[in-house]
């Protein structure tokens, strides 16, 4: 008795969620009341096509659900109903409804959909003594669903209520509508933004700029193709004077060294990746005397920076952000530099003198 006690307790435990994906609806007796039962949405009542189970991701990474595997009466030893196609994604916190079949007619808030037409019994789910089973790609159970406690005629579905955490109830009880395939169950619909999983960034000339103010394109692949953000920000290390990026990943050299240069995803999964840029040949060759003469004060400042220029001839002095990003070639006197108008952070000053540049930072308030 104690052995069947912690095997019925397993069972209950790991029927409620298994990671990443959980059951959160199941229709397994559409009402045979005229159409009400019609969740598929085809116009026509039918008890095997109506019928669906509705999974959601609830974890913050796109789910694979490829393969997986839906049983019937496992029970009774289990019959396998359906497999996922290979290539099934759910976004984050968003759903999968597998019906019994189509035609499917309606958009189900934009969930993944699914149709179990492989068989005429389709799912073949029963309203009573129904334990459905799930099981991963690898063929271990990781999701069950047992309706023995609940009714055997309630012509609706059971959801969680609150959706995602709740307790299944009949839909009905908790609204007029009695079902909500792919969304929850008051119809707001899940998520449907996939997020990025992978940023690999590459340069295909070589990870070097052996130019002087040389520059570099590099590149930068996302996956999967098809995340709803795949924007990026570009940026150099915190602090770098050797190099600046724009934003849309052009390196331009500045000084000698070497600088790591990264992208990082937009969507809020901040997945990055970075790349060493080599530079050289850069000529800062300002002599000793006259670097060690060229001085930006005060800093940090506020409103006006000044560059004690005394004995160089100055060409041209052009303003950076530290991410690289050019904000304007400075016009006028040198040691009255507006800076009023920046925002607060970390800036660049490159002073060009003949050939030669020398790259100053400094600190706006
Ligand atoms: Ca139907
Ligand atoms: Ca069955
Ligand atoms: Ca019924
Ligand atoms: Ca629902």
């Amino acid at each position: 008795m104690k052995k069947i006690i912690t095997l019925f307790s397993l069972l209950m435990l790991s029927s409620f969620s298994y990671g990443q994906l959980i059951i959160n609806e199941v229709l397994y007796d559409p009402s045979n009341s005229g159409t009400d039962g019609d969740a598929n949405g085809d116009g026509v009542y039918d008890q095997e096509e109506d019928s669906f189970i509705e999974f959601v991701n609830i974890g913050t990474t796109n789910f694979d659900a490829s393969n997986y595997e839906i049983w019937d009466d496992t029970a009774s030893g289990g019959t396998l109903r359906y497999v996922v196609p290979t290539g099934t994604i759910v976004p984050p916190n968003g759903a999968l409804v597998v019906f019994g079949s189509g035609p499917l007619t309606g958009t189900f808030g934009n969930a993944v959909l699914l149709s179990a037409d492989t068989t005429s019994s389709h799912l073949n789910l029963n309203n009573s003594g129904e334990v459905i089973g799930v099981k991963d790609g690898s063929g271990a159970w990781v999701l069950f669903f047992d309706s023995d406690a609940l009714s055997n005629n309630p012509n609706e579905s059971y959801t969680r209520v609150p959706d995602l955490t709740g307790n299944f109830i009949q839909h009905g009880d908790t609204t007029t509508a009695l079902f909500s395939p792919g969304t929850m169950f008051d119809g707001t619909p899940f998520s449907t933004s996939y997020v990025v999983e992978t940023v690999t960034v590459s340069s295909g000339a070589g990870a070097s700029i052996s130019t002087q103010g040389g520059t570099l394109q590099l590149s930068a692949n996302v996956t999967p193709n098809f995340a709803s953000d795949t924007t990026l920000t570009w940026s150099v290390a915190v602090g770098s004077t050797v190099a600046s990026v724009d934003p849309i990943g052009l390196v331009t050299a500045l000084n000698n060294g070497s600088v790591w240069v990264s992208a990082t995803s937009n969507d809020g999964t901040n997945i990055s990746d970075s790349i060493e840029i080599t530079v050289s040949n850069q000529n800062i060759g300002l002599t000793e005397s006259s670097r060690n003469s060229l001085k930006l004060y005060p800093n940090p400042a506020a409103n006006y920076i000044s560059l004690n220029t005394t004995g160089m001839q100055i060409d041209e002095i052009s303003l950076y952000h530290i991410t690289g990003t050019l904000i304007r070639v400075v016009e006028g006197d040198a040691e009255n530099i507006a800076i009023g108008n920046l925002s607060a952070g970390s800036y660049l000053l490159v002073v060009k003198s003949g050939n030669e540049s020398s790259t100053l930072r400094f600190q706006k308030l």
